[in-house]
Parts: structure tokens; sequence; C-alpha cells
């Protein structure tokens, strides 16, 4: 069976498993990482020499990157509109994918991590890194980028029921999985309707309900 490593408690295992169930796929999935420890096991480090989790094993090499597995779950198993069969409508796609991982990401981390997270989970996931992002100015500066960051989609989903137009796609999984998290962030945010609308559509999709909003935050 197709198998997904990783801690429900990550977002990007999230994704990837909100990803299988908008494809109709049964993956068998392994805790690790986080509490459960194992991604410096050598036998893990040569699954992902990243020693992060998710890592997908589907018969071949294994994948790592989150969106990189999102990409090939919804080639590999969905349908179009889910993947769209036009390229340049998979561009699209595939833009706001990249857009999550390289802008969105790096600026919600600090957020999220030093906003939301108890210090026990700060250290307990990303204990690289917490030196950097929980401190309160990075923090701050961080918050004030992502309010004008979430404000850049809402303008762009105010002609837009998805982030690509009319359908539901596999680009909506990054920041549809953002965003729920940005909902638990505490402090002064701009109301954005057409953000909070898109949310509510994708709330009605079962893989969103369990795998991100009712998931483990
Ligand atoms: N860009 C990578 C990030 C992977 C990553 O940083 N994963 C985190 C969890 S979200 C991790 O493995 N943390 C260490 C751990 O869980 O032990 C992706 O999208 O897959």
């Amino acid at each position: 069976m197709i198998k997904v490593y990783g801690r429900t408690t990550s977002i990007n295992v999230q994704k990837v498993m909100w990803c299988c169930a908008e494809v109709d796929l049964e993956v068998e999935r392994i805790d690790v990482g986080g509490e459960f420890g194992g991604t410096r096991d050598p036998a893990f480090v040569a699954k992902n020499p990243n020693a992060t989790v998710p890592v997908l094993q589907d018969g071949g090499p294994t994948v790592w990157e989150s969106n990189s597995i999102v990409h090939y779950l919804a080639e590999a198993y969905g349908r179009a509109p889910f993947f769209p069969a036009d390229a340049r409508r998979r561009a699209l796609a595939s833009q706001w994918m990249d857009w999550s991982l390289g802008v969105l990401n790096p600026v919600m981390r600090p957020v999220y991590v030093g906003m939301v997270q108890s210090p026990e989970q700060q250290r307990e996931r990303v204990p690289l890194r917490r030196p950097f992002e929980i401190h309160p100015a990075a923090v701050k500066g961080a918050f004030r980028i992502a309010n004008e960051l979430w404000g850049r989609l809402d303008a762009h989903l105010a002609d837009r029921r998805y982030v690509t137009g009319a359908d539901f796609v596999f680009g909506d999984l990054a920041p549809g999985a953002w965003y729920h998290r940005w909902t638990k962030v505490p402090g002064d945010k701009p109301p954005h309707p057409n953000l909070a609308a898109w949310y509510a559509r994708l709330r009605e999709r079962p893989g969103y309900l369990r795998n991100v909003v009712e998931g483990p935050l």
C-alpha cells in the first residue's frame, strides 16, 4: 500500500492527507517526527536526506517536499478539474502552491510558532529553527507581513471561488492548509470577506475538515 510518513500535527502532512482524500486514495500513514522522533534514523534519512516529514512511498523512489507530493498525487490519481487538463490552468494552480511555499510559508511559520504553539510544542517540533522563529521582533514583523499577504489573496479571490477560478484545484491546498492556521492566530486582523467565503467553501470538503480543520494543531 502507498505510505505517507509523518505525524498528523504537521501542516505539511495534513495537506498531503487532504490531497489523498480529494483523489480518493487510501494510504497507510506512519507516525514519524515531533514526539514520535525517527526523522534522524538512517533508514528515514535514506528516504529523505532533509530528515523532515512528509515523505511519500509509492512504488519507486520516495518523494519529499509536500507540494511536490501533492502535485504528484493530483496528477497520478486525480482528474480535471482538480488537476487541470489545460497546461495554463495547471501553471496557475502550481503558482499558488509555490507562492505558499516561497512567500507565505517563511512568514506564517514564525507567526504560528510564536503566537499559537506552546513552548513545549516549539521545542519538540522545530528545535533547530526555534531561536530565530520565536524572537518577538521577528514574530511581530512576520504578523504584519502575513496580514498583507492574506490581503493579497483576499483581493485575488474577489471574483474567483477558488485560487484559479470557478473550480477547486490542487493549488487551493497549500494556502488552504495555512489559512486554517491563520484563523487560530490572535491579534488585529482586518476583515477579509473573500478569504472567509473561500474558507467556508473549503470547509464543505470532508477531506479538509477531517485532516486540517479537525486535525491537531
Ligand atoms: N518544505 C518541506 C518542509 C518539511 C518540514 O519542515 N516538515 C516539518 C513538519 S511541518 C518537520 O519534519 N519537522 C521535524 C519533525 O517533525 O520532527 C515540505 O513542505 O515538506
